[in-house]
Parts: C-alpha cells; sequence; structure tokens
C-alpha cells in the first residue's frame, strides 16, 4: 500500500473560494457558514495542503475600512505562519461586483476600465506582500450576450492595451511575478473572449512582454467547450507557457460544476496526471473546485484529501503504466522505425524535397499493419482497474 500523503513537492494548492465556497447556487443560497481566511487556512493545515490563493476581495471585503483591512491581514498571515501554508498565487476579482456586469478590461465603459487596472494593481501589491510569484487573470465577465453590443476587435485590442499596462507595472515595482490567462467559453456571460487555453496562447503572442505571461487552464473550462484538456495542457507545455494549473472535474456539456478532481471522468485525468508528471510540471497544482453542496465542513476536508489522494494515487498509475513491459513494448513497437526515412526529415532543402518526391511508398503494404491500440488502451484501463 503506497503512502497517499500531500507533500510539500506536490505543490497542492487550493483557493480560498474553494475551500470557502458556501454553496451559494443560482436556485439557492448559503447551506455553510462563512468561514475566516485565517480559518480557512487551518483548514487547509489540516488536510496537509501546501498552499493558499486567493482573490483580493476573498481576503479583504471591497468595503472593508483600513482598520478591518489591517486585522484580517493581521489574522491571516498569523494562520500562514503557524500552519506552513503559503501562497503562491493571487488574483482580482473582476466579476462579482454590479460595475463589472458588462466586463472589465473589455467593457465600452473608460471609467470601468480604468477603475478594473486601478483594482488589479492593489491586488497585485497585495499578492506580491503575501508572497505570490503567479497572477491569474480570469476574465469571466469580458463578453457578452449579443454581439450588438461590443465589438470583438476592440475587446481584443482592450485585453491587450490592459495586459501590456499590467505587465509595465509589475515590471515597474521590480515584482518577481508572471500572470497567467485562464480561459473559459461561456458562464457567467454568454460567451467569454479567448475563449480556450488555444485562443490565450495566440493571444499571449501578441503582447509587449510575452515571456512575463503564459496560461492557467482549467479542466473544467475546456471540457465545457467539448475539447481534449490533455492536448491544450500539452501544447501549453510545449511552448513553456503552462505556468499555473486548475484541477478540477466536469461532465462534458453541462454548466461549470467545478467538481473535486478525478471526480467524473478518471481516465483523462489519468492521461493528464500522467503528462504533468512525465514531463516534469513543477509549478502549483491548484484544486479550483468545490465540495457538493451536500456537505459540512468535514465533508469540505473530505473533498480537499479527495483531490490530493487521487492526484497521487493517479501519479503512481502513471508510473506503473511507464513501468509496465507489455505497454512498454507496445509503446516501442508502434514508434519503431527502421531509419529509412530519417533522411528526409529535419530541416528543409531542395535536395530532400526532391528526392523525397522521387521515393516510392507501398501505401498498402503500410497501412496493412494493425496498431495494437485496442490492447494498449485495454492495458490502460487495467492499470486504472486495479487488476494489473
Ligand atoms: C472563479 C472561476 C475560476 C477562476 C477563479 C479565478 S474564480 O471561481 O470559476 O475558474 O479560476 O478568478
Ligand atoms: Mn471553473
Ligand atoms: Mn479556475
Amino acid at each position: 500500500m503506497s503512502d497517499y500523503t500531500p507533500k510539500p513537492e506536490n505543490k497542492f494548492t487550493f483557493g480560498l473560494w474553494t475551500v470557502g465556497n458556501i454553496g451559494r447556487d443560482p436556485f439557492g443560497g448559503p447551506v455553510r457558514d462563512a468561514k475566516s481566511p485565517a480559518d480557512l487556512v487551518r483548514l487547509l493545515g489540516e488536510v496537509g495542503a501546501y498552499g493558499v490563493n486567493f482573490h483580493d476581495n476573498d481576503l479583504i471585503p471591497i468595503d472593508a475600512t483600513p482598520s478591518e483591512r489591517d486585522a484580517i491581514l493581521k489574522d491571516f498571515k498569523k494562520a500562514l505562519a503557524d500552519t506552513g501554508v503559503v501562497v503562491p498565487m493571487a488574483t482580482t476579482n473582476l466579476f462579482s461586483e454590479a460595475i463589472f456586469k458588462d466586463g472589465a478590461f473589455t467593457s465600452n465603459d473608460s471609467k470601468v476600465r480604468a477603475y478594473a487596472l486601478q483594482k488589479t494593481m492593489n491586488a497585485i501589491d497585495l499578492g506580491v506582500e503575501l508572497g505570490a510569484k503567479i497572477y491569474v487573470f480570469w476574465g469571466g465577465r469580458e463578453g457578452t450576450e449579443s454581439d450588438a453590443t461590443k465589438d470583438p476587435i476592440s475587446a481584443i485590442k482592450r485585453s491587450r492595451e490592459a495586459m501590456n499596462f499590467l505587465c509595465e507595472y509589475a515590471l515597474d515595482k521590480k515584482y518577481d511575478l508572471k500572470f497567467a490567462l485562464e480561459a473559459k467559453p461561456n458562464e457567467p456571460r454568454g460567451d467569454i473572449y479567448n475563449s480556450t487555453t488555444g485562443h490565450m496562447l495566440a493571444f499571449i503572442n501578441t503582447l509587449d512582454h510575452p515571456e512575463m505571461v503564459g496560461v492557467n487552464p482549467e479542466v473544467a473550462h475546456e471540457h465545457m467547450a467539448g475539447l481534449n484538456f490533455v492536448h491544450g495542457v500539452a501544447q501549453a507545455m510545449e511552448s513553456g507557457k503552462l505556468f499555473h494549473i486548475d484541477l478540477n472535474d466536469q461532465a462534458f456539456g453541462r454548466y461549470d460544476q467545478d467538481f473535486r478532481f478525478g471526480a467524473v471522468n478518471l481516465k483523462s485525468a489519468f492521461f493528464l496526471v500522467k503528462l504533468l508528471e512525465d514531463n516534469k510540471y513543477d509549478a502549483s497544482r491548484h484544486f479550483d473546485a468545490h465540495a457538493y453542496r451536500t456537505e459540512d465542513y468535514e465533508g469540505v476536508k473530505d473533498f480537499a484529501r479527495g483531490c490530493m489522494r487521487t492526484y497521487l494515487i493517479l501519479k503512481e498509475k502513471a508510473a506503473q503504466w511507464n513501468a509496465d513491459k507489455e505497454i512498454q513494448s507496445i509503446v516501442a513497437e508502434i514508434n519503431a522505425s527502421d531509419g529509412s526515412m530519417d533522411q528526409y526529415f529535419g530541416k528543409y532543402s531542395t535536395a530532400k524535397a526532391n528526392a523525397l518526391k522521387a521515393q516510392a511508398f507501398d501505401r498498402n503494404a503500410i497501412a496493412g499493419r494493425g496498431l495494437k491500440y485496442e490492447r494498449l488502451d485495454q492495458l490502460t484501463n487495467e492499470v486504472l482497474l486495479g487488476v494489473r
């Protein structure tokens, strides 16, 4: 029996808004009493989490007086010191207040856009003060219900201007901070701009400081769009842009469910963990999810422990898959090459192109080979089902 105790090197983190979720939904009010940020840190310490992340207003209510702010910060810092829980990431709430009803950085109203920048600069200062090295941008309200209401080209330009301004702000302040952009296709807006991780990756390349900006993909958000999350994360990793990740789960075609990691689709969770571990992903593994509305705070702890434990079990399964002789012999066979085509790959030359055009291929012979993918996938299922 393996040890599935979370360790600091696993970098398992939760947002204050995740374990602090009081179970409100569009059809009903809270089912759990709110806990203070300091108490939530203690809960995270108890279950063995490494870090806690927050939106500015998860920690400091928007209308807090300076003395209330000082008292909250003092308690929060004490809870961090007592538990050893750290703050790797922070973000801004640019969606709850009515002023953001039509977006923040993409609003048609210049006063809203300016206020969003001001609020974000203040929130960055707060995050950095508490140790954050990653700053997440999730533009939940940056979208439309009707495209009569906002010019989509202006929206992209406004988003770019805001990101460029805030990169310069962090540089000006000499903060050791990187930005991670989080996509979502819809909810709370009818449609949200830069709706997938792929859109975000393309957008980042148009910024003044692309080296400071990466992505924060979330399982649920790509699944809402019907996409293969593992492929999106792989693309981000391959381009050096996976700065952070939001782990949770979600049935395809549903509203944003934010379920416990692995709660719905264990097989895609397995390939995700395998991808992260095989490629030595080293940033936070953030569980952006919340407990079912049926739970009390003991259930919230069950939820948090479950996220981490499932990750560690899948990590062990990935190592087992990598060490399985039959699986590896199929992997080796399907990737094998006799070297005869090597001459055509790599850098282009006219001579190479001409030689390749003259090469004869026996299409039927090549296509006639069975690929053993049925066997390979069944072996994967058997590793996951615990019978190998
Ligand atoms: C909100 C959203 C999440 C984002 C958070 C960061 S807030 O809960 O659903 O996916 O990561 O702003
Ligand atoms: Mn979500
Ligand atoms: Mn998220």
